[in-house]
């Protein structure tokens, strides 16, 4: 895997002599290091590193205003915001949510942390957006102030601490739907904290299916003028500039989707022939059905959307949708029957719905953008073009179409067993932490294509209200089953670390409910 960006977090130089505390840089590729655990038994990071090493002595801090810095040596400076940024917010995580102690200018002089010192060591991606290429930045930071807790006296505390780190796979998303019921721009940015907490890097954005069309178009502005639930259930441009520039600042890329053809009920609202009339009795029934395939109207009025959103969310991919397309209503119009005839299709709909996806993927590719499609494109035969992303949804036996898939050399992402809009009783992390996502058969290249994972918050019962706690602590099973080591899988152990994660995320805001009875430290009067 290349590797460039903002490179690891290293923390070395003077406060290495100062105190003896190294958070160094993990230059390795992924899968080819082992992790090494020691002394981690007690600590509570979560999603675990690669390497911990800590040692019994222990450390202090003191909430000094310049306690984090660039070290002389670093690739990066103070014009550099992703890193200034980062300062800001973890400091306020780290001191910021407890009472400062007493006496905390008592601390020993040899074994005061006075500064963290934080050296890139790659070209810095300061400016830039987040890709699928860069190397995991701000993630150091992270793991650092979850070292750090106050002892009894309430003094900042940490072991001194060896921790390379590096994730697993390269894609960590969580899927939001905002179609089936609106969530508030804030309600969005909550998200991003939490995945920042949890080292996801990738906001799958669901943003208009068959309920609503909330994404407000320049281009085409009826879209959600008519489309949306009401005019103020919409993002503006503003807003997802809002979100794509919050979510760059924590090293998350925005990966919009717009599902088509299927799914697409309120984009028939503002915009006119863009579904397929459904006859019944060889009359116009009223009901209309998938986008219109047949029509030249339909492809250049996608081109035109497409390219504004290939500008508008700068990253490199576009997620096409493509799943669950309902043939009875093609099935039922005559001029699409004609077409299929035309085309030499038959009555394979399959073949009309490849037609279709073919034409959407070629636009986005000669909009130099790369597509992701939902499980079925691949399944019905498209002829795909080499790199295009397949997401596997479906439940049954994903780890066959996991084989089938890699065998034919596309890169996937899974999330057919992370449904966290599905709820039981008891800890059902317990089976989301359990997922082997390289247990298929295949050849090392096959493994090499699966580049993670997503958990999907579809919204059908999800709004403001419930998204939050519903998704935490629960995707944060999956957050480490995608970030960290493939051995590390003891279930207990990870009980610990995630009761104390979910409490560490509950302080710093974020309403996670609680995995099972018992009580957080920060609580109480
Ligand atoms: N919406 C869209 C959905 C689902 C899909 N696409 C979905 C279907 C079944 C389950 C979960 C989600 N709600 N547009 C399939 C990818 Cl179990």
């Amino acid at each position: 895997m290349e590797q460039r960006g903002l490179g690891r977090l290293r923390l070395p130089g003077l406060l290495a002599l100062l105190a003896g505390l190294v958070v160094q840089a993990a230059l390795g590729t992924r899968r080819t290091q082992t992790p090494r655990l020691s002394a981690s038994r007690d600590l509570n990071l979560w999603p675990l590193p690669l390497s911990v090493m800590t040692t019994p002595r222990l450390l202090y801090l003191s909430p000094r205003n310049d306690f984090f810095g660039h070290s002389p040596t670093s690739k990066a400076g103070p014009s550099c915001a992703v890193l200034q940024e980062a300062f800001r917010r973890y400091y306020d995580y780290i001191f910021g949510f407890y009472k400062w102690p007493l006496g905390s200018d008592n601390i020993p002089r040899e074994m005061e942390l006075q500064k963290l010192e934080v050296s890139v060591i790659m070209d810095p991606e300061c400016d830039s957006f987040p890709s699928i290429t860069s190397d995991e930045s701000s993630s150091g930071l992270e793991t650092f102030s979850q070292l750090i807790y106050q002892d009894s006296y309430g003094t900042f505390t940490a072991n001194e601490s060896n921790i390379v780190d590096s994730p697993r796979f390269p894609h960590r998303g969580i899927l939001i739907d905002t179609s089936r019921h609106f969530l508030p721009v804030k309600t969005i940015l909550k998200t991003l904290d939490a995945m920042a907490f949890n080292k996801f890097n990738v906001l799958h954005w669901h943003i208009v299916d068959d309920q609503s069309f909330p994404y407000q178009s320049i281009s085409f502005p009826e879209l959600s003028n008519k489309g949306s639930y009401s005019l103020s259930h919409v993002y503006t441009p503003n807003d997802v500039r809002t979100v794509i520039e919050y979510a760059r600042l924590r090293g998350i890329r925005v990966l919009p989707e717009f599902d088509s053809p299927g799914h697409t009920a309120s984009w028939g609202k503002g915009q006119k022939d863009l579904l397929t009339p459904c006859y019944h009795a060889r009359e116009p029934s009223g009901t209309f059905g998938p986008i219109n395939p047949i029509l030249n109207s339909t492809y250049s009025f996608l081109s035109k959307l497409f390219k504004e959103i290939s500008t508008v969310f700068p990253d490199e991919f576009i997620h096409l949708g493509g799943d669950e397309v309902n043939f009875n209503c093609w099935e039922s119009n005559p001029a699409v029957l004609n077409f299929m005839m035309n085309k030499g299709f038959g009555k394979n709909f399959k073949k009309l719905q490849s037609f279709y996806m073919q034409m959407v993927l070629d636009m986005i590719s000669t909009m130099k953008k790369r597509s992701i499609v939902w499980q079925e494109v691949y399944d019905d035969e498209g002829k795909l073009l080499p790199g295009t992303v397949v997401q596997v949804w479906k439940m049954g036996d994903f780890y066959k179409e996991l084989e089938n898939i890699t065998a034919a050399g596309f890169p996937v992402i899974i999330s057919a067993p992370w449904y966290l809009d599905v709820i039981n009783y008891g800890q059902d992390w317990r089976q989301y932490y359990s997922v082997k996502p390289l247990n298929f058969a295949g050849t090392p290249e096959q493994k090499q294509l699966v580049i993670g994972g997503e958990a999907c918050i579809w919204g059908e019962y999800v709004d403001a209200t419930n998204l939050t706690p519903r998704l935490w602590p629960r995707a944060s099973a999956v957050g480490e089953r995608l970030w960290s080591p493939q051995e590390v899988t003891d279930l207990e152990d990870a009980y610990r670390r995630l009761t104390r994660h979910r409490c560490r995320m509950v302080r710093r805001g974020i309403a996670a409910q609680p995995l099972f009875t018992g009580y957080c430290e920060h609580e109480g009067r």
